[in-house]
């Protein structure tokens, strides 16, 4: 099933044509209504006016996430606030959130983004849905949700916590998908088998996990532990939420809504475009958006681009598994390290639970340590030593031939180590750099 078939499997010639318009026509909107697009814009010398084809977009300076700090509350808007139905904000750190607004049109444009990728992923009106996601400023919550409401599903707004309540949910409302991050999706798994259900309890056929990075180890142990079919979906607040890319039932990567959001994939160094396939910066503009336009927004995010059509009929791009952030990449001892390598290995072992940790620290020669907290699968392994120091040489050694370098590998018991509701946090970096 297609939702949108005219969109969704467009001719390249045809989509880069509609791309095209629009582009033109947003960039100059957003410097006919937003003082800062002018402002920046007439800096940088360049004219909206002489966009001729999509190359062009290379010229337009990038918009970044401090910017859209800096516009806090309201500075980026294109229309009166008495023209936004909605306002959200991004899971920010430390300091003032960045604030997101969306008019009617736009939330109209945002539910059917998210039904397209909800349907690429196999969900349907039949579904009866549990969004785990935390219902408020977050847009995964609502975002997930009006896409569901949008293809006549029963949506049940569980938001996250309270896991054992959840379960009951799942299971005496008959739920058939779950939407969710991955982590906590794994962590129900944890806890219905902990309570002592099994997955032939529950009728859950389909998972959307999105909002933070997941390997496919991990989608393959969610799938063993609940019984869904489980995709990815990716989305950011500024740009509008979930539903600007998703993966079908191809798993071959996540298929971008571009007649929405134009993707381009650059050299985080350089700034120039990578090939085809090849890994680089995300950075996208929306092609539509009507209260908050974004033209090139640098995400950080890690990812490459396929132009292929793909088996399921769609034509439109897709951007595979996040490789992580160019802000999340560890420099352990001179060699790069992506926390999402180290969950791959990790994964991949049977011995070895779905959670870890990872810390790094400098000791006062600044050498590098990482160490690498994991839990065992099963508690009996932690009682019998020498099996217990065979499993910690064999995760070391995975982790050597795929990162290059030596963790120091602690291994825990099942269940001791943190769970998260909502985007876990796994990495501590403690080096004063
Ligand atoms: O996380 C939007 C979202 C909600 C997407 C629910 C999918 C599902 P933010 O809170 O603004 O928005 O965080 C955006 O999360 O730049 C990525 O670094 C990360 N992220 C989102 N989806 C994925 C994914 C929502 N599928 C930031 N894989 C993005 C890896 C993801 N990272």
């Amino acid at each position: 099933m297609i939702f949108d078939k005219k969109y969704e499997t467009m001719k390249r010639e045809d989509m880069q044509k509609l791309q095209l318009k629009r582009l033109k026509k947003i960039v100059k909107y957003a410097y006919d209504t937003i003082p800062f697009y002018k402002k920046k814009y007439n800096e940088a010398g360049f004219n909206p006016e002489s966009i001729k084809s999509l190359d062009d977009i290379r010229r337009i300076p990038f918009v970044v996430k401090d910017d859209l700090r800096d516009a806090y509350p309201y500075g980026l808007l294109a229309v009166h606030t008495d023209n936004l139905i909605r306002i959200h904000a991004s899971s920010g750190t430390s300091g003032k959130p960045t604030v997101v607004a969306y008019t009617k049109k736009d939330l109209d444009m945002w539910s059917d983004c998210c039904a397209r990728i909800i349907v690429a992923g196999g969900g349907s009106s039949k579904d009866i849905v549990q969004i785990s996601f935390g219902y408020g400023l977050f847009t995964g919550a609502l975002g997930m949700h009006q896409g569901y409401e949008k293809l006549g599903a029963t949506v049940i707004p569980a938001s996250s916590g309270n896991t054992q309540r959840q379960i009951m949910l799942l299971k005496d409302l008959k739920a058939t998908a779950l939407v969710s991050t991955p982590s906590y999706a794994l962590y129900i798994g944890e806890m219905i088998e902990k309570l002592g259900y099994k997955k032939e309890d529950f009728n859950l056929k389909l998972g959307f996990f999105g909002s933070e990075a997941s390997s496919v180890e991990m989608h393959k142990e969610i799938q063993k532990k609940l019984g869904v079919f489980p995709t990815d979906n990716y989305g950011l607040s500024e740009i509008i939420g979930p539903g600007v890319s998703g993966e079908c039932m191809e798993k071959d990567g996540m298929h971008v809504n571009e007649d929405h959001f134009y993707p381009e994939a650059l050299n985080p160094d350089t700034l120039e475009p990578v090939k085809e396939g090849e890994y680089g910066e995300l950075v996208l503009t929306t092609l539509t958006k009507e209260g908050m336009p974004i033209i090139r927004y640098r995400t950080k995010d890690i990812t490459s681009l396929n132009y292929q059509p793909c088996k399921c009929g769609r034509t439109t791009v897709r951007m595979a598994r996040l490789r992580g952030r160019t802000d999340d990449m560890l420099i352990v001892k001179g060699v790069n390290v992506f926390p999402s390598q180290i969950e791959s290995v990790l994964m991949d072992m049977p011995e070895i639970g779905g959670q870890y940790e990872i810390v790094v620290t400098r000791d006062e020669h600044y050498r590098d340590t990482l160490e690498v907290k994991v839990e065992v699968a099963d508690a009996l392994l932690i009682t019998d030593f020498k099996n217990l120091e065979l499993l910690r040489d064999k995760v070391r050694n995975n982790l050597r031939s795929t990162l290059q370098i030596d963790a120091n590998v602690k291994l825990v018991e099942p269940l001791s180590l943190k769970r998260f509701e909502g985007k876990s946090k796994r990495v501590t970096d403690l080096r004063k750099i």
